[in-house]
């Protein structure tokens, strides 16, 4: 496809940029339908091209190209990939923690075959790029807890966690081997009001906002010292952008980087909450998710991002209480 030049803005630099024709898969879920919007401000809406297998928010489908799409389908994003000449695909589609320990072979096959797709369409050198995610899942209960480093013991015990460490090998491999430029995230939990997660163990520290400003109450489904890596929508965002951005020579990791955000338990989201809302009350009832969060890190070194792409967090958890609030007050 054409390449033209093209700057933006970051809040901390400006960065020469090629756009590509870029193919986001999983385009209205939580990540995708905030990506497909900030790709379509930066690249300009008719090279953002987005598929998912339902159709998204308004604002979403009305600002761009979209094509229904299932991720396992490879012959169907090879049609997509083909007709708009893709470069650059962000595969965002997956089944998260939660609703995959309820189904684990579906979760298995849609989180290994979509990646496997796009690898795949890279080997055969149909499209030049692609972003995948990764997460903390892939860390376990004998992964060191607090600042976990990028590389340490990883025994995952979910799932997902488990496609995920799968996948990252694979993503590596495929570099290694292929030459695929494939770059990837650790995802902590993500934190936004303009789509909901779902499925997710750390789905609550959404749902808090939402219910403190409904019912001013909440009960959570982890226990209250419950400490996990969180980071705000915007800056999972900028940070998946300025690893896309960043020249191939220096990433030094093609499994997934580590990227640290936020740590908080949901006694300590309930207090900053309270200072906005004095009435909030949270109670504590644990399910099934209590196990999956305990398995997982309480705060991750993310040293390599720093140094191989000048990766920098902006929202603490004050910012991104005030930014959810704010937001939800207004939607
Ligand atoms: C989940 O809770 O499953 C996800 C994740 C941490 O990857 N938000």
């Amino acid at each position: 496809s054409v390449l033209k030049l093209n700057t933006f803005e970051t809040s901390k630099k400006i960065t020469t940029i090629m756009p590509e024709t870029i193919l986001v898969i999983g385009a209205c879920g939580q990540i995708g339908t905030e990506l497909t919007m900030k790709l379509r401000d930066l690249y300009g809406p008719d090279n953002v091209i987005a598929g998912d297998i339902r159709e998204g928010n308004e604002t979403l489908m009305a600002s761009g190209p979209f094509e229904q799409l299932d991720a396992t389908d490879l012959k169907a994003i090879e049609e997509v990939v083909m007709h708009y000449e893709v470069d650059t695909v962000y595969l965002m589609a997956a089944m998260l923690s939660a609703t995959a320990e309820k189904f684990p072979m579906r979760a298995w096959n849609l989180n290994m075959n979509s990646l496997f797709n796009v690898l795949n369409l890279a080997k055969e050198k149909k499209i030049e790029r692609i972003f995948w995610p990764s997460s903390i899942a892939v860390f376990g209960t004998t992964t060191p807890q607090n600042d976990t480093p990028q590389t340490t013991i990883m025994e995952p015990s979910t799932v997902y966690g488990i496609s995920k460490q799968t996948g990252e090998r694979w993503c590596e491999y495929y570099f290694n081997k292929y030459g695929v430029d494939v770059r990837s995230i650790r995802y902590p939990g993500l934190i936004s009001y303009k789509t909901l997660p779902g499925g997710g163990t750390t789905d609550y520290a959404v749902d808090i906002y939402i219910e403190a400003l409904k019912e001013q109450k909440y009960e959570c489904f982890l226990s209250e010292n419950t400490a996990l890596p969180m980071m705000y929508m915007d800056d999972a965002i900028r940070a998946t952008l300025e690893l896309m951005q960043a020249p191939a020579e220096n990433l030094t990791i093609r499994s997934a980087y580590n990227l640290a955000g936020l740590s908080f338990t949901p006694k300590d989201i309930s207090k900053i909450i309270k200072s906005h809302i004095p009435e909030f009350e949270i109670t504590y009832n644990p399910d099934y998710r209590q196990a999956i969060a305990d398995s997982w890190p309480s705060s991750i070194d993310d040293s390599a991002a720093r140094k191989d792409w000048n990766w920098k967090t902006e929202f603490d958890l004050e910012k991104t209480s005030k930014a959810m609030l704010n937001g939800l007050k207004e939607s």
